[in-house]
């Protein structure tokens, strides 16, 4: 594989190439899907950024974009990956955050091995006062038979995603992905519509320096999860205490703590009991991208990535980020003596 720097000049598309080439085996369909992901990915930052100017604009372009804006921008980002990635041939079905049930592939269009999920615009309340946002997607294989994919084909645990990434639409927007290869960001430049490697071989730090909760459920929390966070606070006298950095939009507070390494912590708690993110759409992705880039993502209980979905929206309480904050949050849930309670 073609070891790039960050200074070399690499599109997306010409890494997407490079990296299909270590697999002599593959057809070229999971590549494809990513080139769309990443169209689909530009066509949503184009309307995220105009989301601002709705009202200011008098021109007939706003009305367009006013509209486009009230129909609701994850209602939007939704039919944009959707329209961007029905008809390549690749998929079998796909399912979102924001459709009841599996999306199938329409009749006249070729069925293809793969099944994509995603959250096509999470964290989109923050769009009104400007907070980074973004899209997260998964990429399953067909394991049923026949054309149309299947529930069974969507529930798979995520150690059995072959793709996983987001994009965050922040001070610039980026793609992260991986196909079990690493985890490489790539950064768009909107001079030219191309999104480059910016940054190669992510490493998240094995321990981390940001904490990332909403600690307005602390009264709701166990008693366990409050030992956590008084650990992860220095507040217990041993631990060194972490910097709190909550966005309140997963994919931004993910991403600053996979770069400059830390904990996202959201436990169940009495109003969530199996607690508030989704397993297949959101911490299942994540949890594949910061495990390639050196990093874990727990339920506390177990692996992210072994969790058995038995429904397409379930949600997961997760710990995710630095090795070192996530294994103390599965030592103290799972009951260890010296810690529980400390
Ligand atoms: P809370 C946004 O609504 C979201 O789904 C995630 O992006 C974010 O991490 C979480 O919910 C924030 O939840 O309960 O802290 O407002």
């Amino acid at each position: 594989m073609v070891k790039h720097t960050a200074t070399s000049v690499v599109t997306i598309e010409r890494f997407i190439i490079e990296e299909e080439r270590n697999h002599p085996e593959a057809t070229g369909e999971l590549s494809g899907i990513l080139y769309d992901l990443a169209l689909a990915a530009k066509m949503i930052a184009n309307k995220v950024r105009s989301a601002g100017l709705a009202d200011i604009l008098g021109s007939a372009e706003s009305e367009n974009v006013q509209g486009e804006v009230q129909q609701q921008l994850d209602v939007l980002a939704n039919e944009i990956i959707i329209k961007a990635m029905d008809h390549g041939g690749r998929l079998c079905a796909m399912a979102s955050e924001e459709e009841p049930d599996i999306i199938q592939i329409p009749e006249n269009f070729k069925c293809g091995k793969y099944c994509l999920l995603f959250d096509p615009l999470d964290g989109s309340s923050n769009i009104d006062v400007n907070v980074p946002v973004g899209t997260i997607f998964s990429v399953v294989r067909k394991i049923t038979r026949g054309r149309h994919g299947e529930m069974e084909d969507i529930l798979q645990p995520g150690r059995r995603q072959v793709a996983a990434g987001y994009v965050i639409y922040g001070s610039s927007t980026m793609m992260v992905y991986t196909t079990g290869q690493g985890a490489h960001g790539f950064t768009l430049d909107p001079s030219i519509g191309e999104f480059l490697l910016s940054h190669p071989n992510i490493r998240i730090p094995e321990t981390g320096r940001y904490l990332s909760v909403n600690d307005s459920y602390e009264e709701l929390w166990d008693d366990n999860v409050r030992t956590i966070m008084r650990k992860y606070k220095g507040l217990d006298g041993t631990s060194k205490a972490l910097s709190t950095r909550y966005v309140g939009s997963l994919v931004a507070d993910f991403h600053r703590n996979l770069l400059g390494g830390g904990i996202f912590a959201y436990p169940a708690n009495r109003k969530t009991p199996r607690g508030k993110l989704r397993l297949l759409y959101e911490a299942n992705p994540l949890a594949f991208i910061v495990e390639q880039a050196g990093g874990a993502a727990s339920d506390g209980a177990q692996r992210v990535l072994d969790v058995l979905p038995t429904e397409l929206h379930q949600r997961t309480p997760l710990f995710i980020g630095s090795k070192h904050e996530v294994e103390l949050a599965k030592r103290v849930l799972g009951g260890a003596p010296e810690l529980v309670g400390a």
